[in-house]
Parts: structure tokens; sequence; C-alpha cells
């Protein structure tokens, strides 16, 4: 039986990026209550209420406040969900995605 020969093979280079990273930003507004946007803070980015009344916090003395960093499409749909649930309860919160730079 003949011997398998293998041979060597180089792999070839691939050039992989980094997926651009998008911050999802907090806005502050004059209508919507300090606990509710920190009850939104806490389900829809799962922060702990500590940091979630920093965010808050920072939004409302600052204007805005970044929440977290996602891939586009995370940040996008996180941003919508958390402004849907200020909506729904007729409240102008409002989550805006932008690129990193
Ligand atoms: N400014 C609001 C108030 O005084 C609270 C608030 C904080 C609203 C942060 C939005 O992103 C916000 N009731």
């Amino acid at each position: 039986m003949q011997d398998t020969i293998t041979t060597p093979r180089l792999l070839p280079e691939v050039e992989v990026e980094r997926p651009r990273l998008y911050k999802v930003m907090l806005v502050n507004d004059d209508f919507t209550p300090r606990d509710f946007v920190t009850l939104v803070l806490k389900t829809e980015f799962r922060m702990g209420e500590e940091r979630a009344k920093g965010v808050m916090m920072t939004a409302h003395q600052r204007g805005v406040c970044v929440v977290a960093v996602y891939t586009q499409e995370i940040a996008e749909e996180k941003a919508t969900s958390a402004t849907d649930a200020g909506r729904k309860r007729g409240y102008p919160l409002l989550f805006t995605t932008e690129p990193e730079e």
C-alpha cells in the first residue's frame, strides 16, 4: 500500500477587520421621570441600580451620556427598543446611536 503523502498547505492570509462599534446615547429631556429612565436602563441594558442612576444623572446634568457600545445592528435595536419603552408610557425619552471614532 502506498504511503499517503500530504503536502503542507499554507493558509491564505485573510484580512479580517473588526466591525465598527456604535455608541448608544441617552438624551436628556424635561419630562421623563428620573425613576423611569433608571428603570429602562436596568431592563433594556441590564444595568445595576447604581450604574443606571449614574448614567441617568450624567444625561440629566450634561444633556447626554454614553450608555453602552455594540455592533451597529445591536446598538440600533437596543436604542429603538429603549426609546419605544418610553413612548409606550407617553414619554419623550430618547436613545440615539453614533459610530465610535
Ligand atoms: N431630566 C429629567 C427630569 O428631571 C430626567 C431625565 C434624565 C430624563 C435623563 C431623560 O435622559 C434623561 N425628570
